[in-house]
């Protein structure tokens, strides 16, 4: 049990886990699970021990698909139950798209017209159960949205069809009465050789053309902007500036690696140090959201401390870049690279373009300036590494 140091998780940290990822049985493309299934409900609980303050969900995560109407209630029931037992809450759901076969081609995007409406009937129905538990966001991964083979779709049709399907079920939450709000997942490839949306900023265009894009917004993973080889942090700084960052899905990846979800910090700790201070700078208020899982070789209890280490981690950098901002060599370090005049309009209403173009002449002596970042990046480095 780890000592209580001040980086005991509460549920005022709004910590959340998918089933998926403490129920990940370990199963790979190379090799079958590795741990027993585990029972929705007893995550329930062992999520609630451990300080986390909720839940997310796919539909087939909690409701096998095929079940029956009865089946269906049943399950819903219990695991309501054990939710109010426990005072855990559904910070996400979203629509299992991408494990059925006939999704092989496309959920939305399939060229199969069929599949197409049989897909936006599964999130329809997806989304009644996401309402039914009092989810808050409703997440969108288009996993087989995509192709292998690029002559197969006009990836114009393909978007098109994309915003029409997302386009009908916020018309759907509307006429539902549902209090949900849509947040898009972008992520460049696997399964699908290349897949649709595959960056926040693909994301943050597309919500641009859609009926209702307030209702829209995105929740970017680290891994997958990892992945396409972007500054994780970065995209997320778009987001939150186009006010668009209405869920996240925390975790750990090296570039150049398939999907990996690792346990949240466990790589790039510099990056999850720099992510963590702009979230709780920009005092974002959705869940923290982990979509990770333990390494595959880990037995039960070591889900467990998968889950207390995801949050753990976020805590001691919450904490470290508090104590980063507040440092009077940081604050120094800061000015001496003009970090907060950025912050600073660069014209105002009384600037002719004719000053500007003179200004252009001071280029030269613009150009002898150092920026101090060597220094203030050590400082950076110091913290983490616990010397400062
Ligand atoms: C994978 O990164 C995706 C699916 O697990 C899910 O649809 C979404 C929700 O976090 N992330
Ligand atoms: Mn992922
Ligand atoms: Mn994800």
């Amino acid at each position: 049990m780890t000592p209580d140091d001040g980086l005991t998780p509460r549920p005022e940290h709004r910590f959340t886990f998918g089933l998926w990822t403490v129920g990940n049985p370990g199963r790979d493309p190379f090799g079958g699970p590795t741990r027993e299934l585990l029972d929705p409900v007893d995550s329930v609980h062992r999520l609630a021990e451990l300080g986390a303050w909720g839940i997310s969900l796919h539909d087939d995560d909690l409701v096998p698909w095929g079940s029956s109407a009865a089946e269906r209630d049943r399950i819903v029931a219990r695991f309501r139950a054990a939710l109010d037992e426990t005072g855990l809450g559904v910070g996400m759901a979203t629509t299992n798209l991408f494990a059925h076969p006939a999704f092989k081609d496309g959920a939305f995007t399939s060229n199969d017209r069929g599949v197409r409406r049989a897909a936006i009937g599964k999130a329809m129905r997806s989304i009644d159960l996401g309402a039914e538990l009092g989810a808050e966001v409703y997440v969108f991964w288009g996993g087989r949205e995509g192709t292998e083979s690029a002559v197969a779709k006009d990836p114009r049709d393909a978007l098109e069809r994309y915003r029409e399907a997302i386009d009908v079920l916020a018309d759907y939450v509307v006429e539902q009465g549902y209090d949900l709000r849509f947040a898009l997942e972008p992520k460049p490839n696997e399964p699908r050789g290349d897949i649709f949306l595959p960056t926040i900023g693909h994301a943050l265009h597309f919500i641009g053309t859609l009926n209702r894009p307030d209702m829209v917004g995105v929740n970017p993973e680290v891994a997958h902007e990892t992945m396409a080889g972007l500054s994780f942090v970065h995209g997320v700084g778009q987001a939150l500036w186009a006010g668009k960052l209405f869920h996240i899905d925390l975790n750990a990846q090296r570039i150049g690696r398939y999907d990996q979800d690792f346990r949240f910090g466990a790589e790039d700790l510099k990056e999850a140090f720099l992510l963590v201070r702009l979230l709780e700078r920009a005092n974002y208020a959705g869940p923290r959201h982990f979509d990770a899982h333990a390494y595959r070789n880990e037995d039960p209890d070591g889900v467990w401390e998968f889950a207390a280490g995801c949050m753990r981690t976020y805590l001691a950098l919450a904490e470290a870049a508090r104590r980063f901002d507040v440092l009077p060599e940081v604050r120094e370090a800061m000015a001496a690279a003009a970090a907060p005049d950025l912050a600073e309009p660069t014209v105002d209403g009384a600037d002719a373009a004719d000053g500007l173009k003179a200004e252009a002449d001071g280029l030269d002596a613009l150009a002898r300036r150092g920026y101090a970042n060597e220094r203030l990046d050590q400082l950076l480095v110091d913290v983490l590494l616990g010397v400062r």
